[in-house]
């Protein structure tokens, strides 16, 4: 597992877990723009998959974006004061909270289901046109996969075996619809078939499984053997958004029964069972409450766009004589 410690991989997951929950905080004073979705429980696969890319890789993400752009290499600086408008941000605050790209990390997101698909396959084949072995990595959900731009996607990244990962975050929901509801088969990875792909599905709260994976799915695409289409199994433990009733579609029960399976109490267990002590663990939370104390001070201090800059990118320069209307 590219020599990374179970220790390491809980650490890069708590970091998340703890960055979601200020995120939320932010979100209910008002200091986030545009939607916010909360994203705990689904750390594994952020770690496992997005932290596995290599700096040149290309990542895409979906409107659940944030914690896959941190495990994928952009900074907490540049994520958090893009969801709250700020110019620090990694699009000068001109994205909010799930539309934004971090083009010196190769990371890009967007909240249109399923969008982000077509355009992985686009990223892949010029890859392959450059004949690089750089590899893309398109994150979507169980509900993208009922898109019609899902299929495109495979279906031509199958035909012309680019170097892209489609990783499907299968969370149990699309909204407020449990996936039972909207998907015909039983495994999402089984729509593989239709492609003549692997048909791979993985315990996405496990984040071992999910870096073994990873790593190996990536070595073999930078080989040619791509594409892929794994299905990660992990479950939204929050509402689809901050303030979501939750309640006309799945039980409080429910919920506390799958959070004895999130991807923190897995790993803990398993780090203890080895014999790590507790107390080394429960001491990784000082240093990270501290980090993100500071860059949530920092951030409410960053500046948002004045005017010109926020338009900077809609509008093209005046040339010489036209009449700028505002
Ligand atoms: C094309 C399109 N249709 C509908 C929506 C509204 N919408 C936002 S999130 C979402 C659910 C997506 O579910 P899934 O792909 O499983 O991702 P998850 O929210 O579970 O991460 C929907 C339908 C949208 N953003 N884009």
């Amino acid at each position: 597992m590219s020599g990374v410690s179970l220790k390491n991989l809980y650490e890069e997951m708590l970091l998340l877990r703890r960055f979601d929950k200020l995120s939320m905080r932010l979100k209910m004073k008002d200091l986030i723009y545009s939607g916010y979705h909360p994203t705990e429980g689904q750390e594994a696969v952020a770690v496992g998959f997005c932290g596995a890319l290599r700096d040149d890789d290309v990542l895409l993400s979906t409107h659940r974006p944030h914690i896959h752009a941190v495990a994928g290499g952009c900074t907490m600086e540049a994520v958090l004061t893009e969801m709250m408008g700020r110019t620090t941000g990694c699009s000068g605050g001109l994205g909010g909270g799930m539309q934004y790209v971090d083009p010196e990390h190769n990371f890009y997101c967007g909240s249109v289901v399923g969008s982000n698909l077509p355009i992985a396959t686009g990223v892949a084949m010029a890859m392959k046109q450059q004949g690089s072995d750089r590899v893309c990595m398109c994150m979507f959900g169980d509900g993208a996969s009922n898109t019609g731009s899902f299929h495109e996607a495979l279906n031509l990244a199958a035909i012309w075996k680019l170097p892209v990962i489609f990783v499907c975050e299968n969370n149990g929901f699309a909204e407020a619809m449990p996936v039972e509801e909207f998907v015909a088969c039983k495994r999402i990875s089984s729509r593989s078939r239709a492609y003549d792909l692997e048909e791979i599905s993985i315990d996405g709260n496990d984040v071992e499984a999910c870096r073994a994976t990873a790593d190996d799915l990536i070595e073999r695409t930078r080989k040619g053997e791509g594409p892929f289409l794994v299905e990660a199994v992990t479950y939204r433990i929050r509402g689809h958004y901050v303030g979501d009733p939750e309640k006309t579609y799945r039980t409080k029960d429910e919920v506390a029964e799958k959070k004895q399976e999130e991807p923190l109490v897995r790993a803990r267990e398993r780090l203890l069972e080895q014999g790590t002590d507790a107390a080394e663990l429960d001491a990784l939370e000082g240093p990270i409450k501290e980090r993100l104390d500071a860059l949530s001070e920092w951030a409410v201090e960053q500046p948002f766009p004045t005017l010109e800059q926020a338009i900077d990118n809609v509008y093209i320069p005046l040339t010489e004589g036209e009449v700028a209307c505002r």
